[in-house]
């Protein structure tokens, strides 16, 4: 696969401070696609530097330049949208499908909101005697996952540019040539120099160096809890903002009067989309114990209809395919009653995992607990509606959920849920909604408004 040797600073590719490079992997073969340049803290530092020279020049831009900007970003990238699905296909194994609708389709849809949300955004609001002006934060350091890896980039960098910010992206090591497709897009938006910066590298050295430059004024970071809690602790000792989207263990509660067959298949379904490597997922299912040992059945048959290779993908890497395989251990050995898949990898090439379902989860096991991050689905028996909200709210995460019922008694439960996030009977996407954590499932918000807001600061002027 194509990708460019250096990094995005200053509107030019230059070659990296070292020579040293990361090898990218398609999950599908294991073979080696490419080799990206691994940044130090050296191309960390160039890159800051731009964003900082350029910031006062695009913050002072008006709002309605700053969206036409947008839309170019968004045409650029939908002018790209096959090579961006061929990309994410490589480097994250994602079924062509699922990569041109979401993985290419979503982004674009995200920038596209951003470029009307600059537009008719209010930068200024009267509070009695006072005008409250809302100013870009600064220099943003963005840190990425390789989930969706076009898609945590646009829902950092888009909101950061409409509010006036300028941006330093270090995107994962697992996914950086849509990085490098979406700086291509930048540059063709006709972003001036230094607005928008690419580091490639190492998390530990290059995503380290951003989070602890004294120069960066906002660190926004999705990934795992153990680096976002370094992340937090970094910016709370430098007294800078902090965004943070971290895991999640979102419930998927089915109430008594819901239908049933179709709560559990549309449950199934959003765990195996992306093979399960989705932040918000619903990975707990909770049926009353009426219902359960069907709901079961219609798991165990949902699931069945996910082949390895054909409707679901390889999980990134080798790394990750051995800590689901893992968790699917010690499920079975905490005494949870396979009922469809297990550990053993359903094919010898790739870094595939057996869509699993487990029954007879009780709320303590790990397998309850913890973001696995693969296709695994565990399926919770609860007493009364009380039961079920306790054993909902009883993780430390609260990033999504889902209610099926009753549409007054769902809207109910979903008011008392502990969570950021609630799709009531299905729900339907809304680009504009917020979305963050509750708890450890992190701190601030993305898209939409909410998500503008969190690259603003406000002066308040009293006349
Ligand atoms: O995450 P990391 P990993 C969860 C999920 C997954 C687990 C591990 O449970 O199984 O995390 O995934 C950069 N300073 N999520 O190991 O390491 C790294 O280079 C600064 C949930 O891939 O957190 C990458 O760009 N940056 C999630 C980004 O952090 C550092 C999405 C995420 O990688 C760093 C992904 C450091 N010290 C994983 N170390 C979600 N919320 O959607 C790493 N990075």
């Amino acid at each position: 696969m194509k990708a460019h040797d250096g990094m995005y600073i200053d509107a030019t590719w230059r070659p990296a401070a070292s020579p040293d490079t990361i090898p990218v992997v398609n999950p599908a073969d294991g073979q080696v696609i490419a080799h990206v340049a691994a940044g130090t803290a050296q191309d960390v530092d160039a890159a800051v530097r731009a964003a900082r020279a350029a910031f006062p020049g695009w913050a002072a831009t008006t709002p309605a330049h700053r969206a036409g900007k947008l839309a170019a970003l968004r045409d650029a990238l939908a002018a790209r949208k096959d090579e961006i699905a061929r990309t994410v296909t490589a480097e994250l194994g994602a079924p062509p499908r699922l990569a041109e609708s979401v993985h290419a389709g979503l982004p674009i849809m995200v920038a596209g909101s951003y470029a009307e949300l600059a537009a008719s955004y209010s930068f200024e609001e009267q509070i009695g005697n006072s005008t409250v002006l809302l100013e870009p934060v600064g220099v943003v350091g963005a840190i990425t996952p390789w989930n969706y890896p076009l898609h945590q980039i646009v829902a950092k960098v888009a909101p950061a540019l409409a509010a006036g910010c300028t941006v330093v992206l270090k995107p994962a090591e697992d996914t950086p040539l849509t990085a490098q497709l979406f700086a291509e897009a930048v540059h063709e938006a006709g972003l001036p120099a230094g607005v928008f910066n690419l580091v490639t590298g190492l998390g530990p050295v290059a995503g380290q160096a951003l989070a602890e430059h004294p120069d960066v004024d906002l660190v926004s970071f999705t990934g795992s809890t153990a680096v976002g809690r370094r992340i937090g602790a970094t910016a709370g000792a430098a007294v800078k903002r902090v965004a943070l989207e971290l895991g999640g263990k979102s419930a998927n509660v089915i109430l008594p009067s819901a239908d049933l067959a179709r709560a559990v298949n549309v449950g199934i379904a959003n765990v195996m989309s992306n093979s399960g490597q989705t932040c918000s997922a619903w990975t707990r299912m909770l049926v009353h114990r009426d219902q359960y040992d069907e709901a079961v059945a219609l798991a165990a048959a949902a699931v069945a209809k996910y082949t390895p290779g054909d409707r679901i993908g390889p999980l990134v890497s080798a790394k990750q395919q051995q800590r689901v395989r893992g968790y699917i251990e010690q499920g079975v050995a905490e005494g949870a009653r396979l009922v469809a898949g297990g550990p053993e990898a359903p094919r010898e090439t790739g870094y595939y995992v057996a869509p699993t379902v487990f029954a007879d989860v009780t709320p303590e096991m790990a397998i309850a607990q913890e973001e696995i991050f693969g296709p695994v689905v565990s399926i919770l028996r609860y007493e009364d509606e009380d039961d079920a909200l306790r054993i909902a709210n009883g993780t430390v995460y609260g990033l999504a959920g889902a209610v099926w019922g009753d549409r007054e008694e769902a809207v109910a439960f979903a008011r008392r849920m502990e969570t950021g996030q609630v799709d009531i009977n299905g729900g339907r996407f809304n680009p504009l909604a917020p979305f963050g954590g509750h708890k450890q499932s992190g701190v601030g918000r993305e898209l939409g408004p909410h998500g503008l807001a969190e690259y603003l600061q406000t002066k308040s002027l009293q006349f």
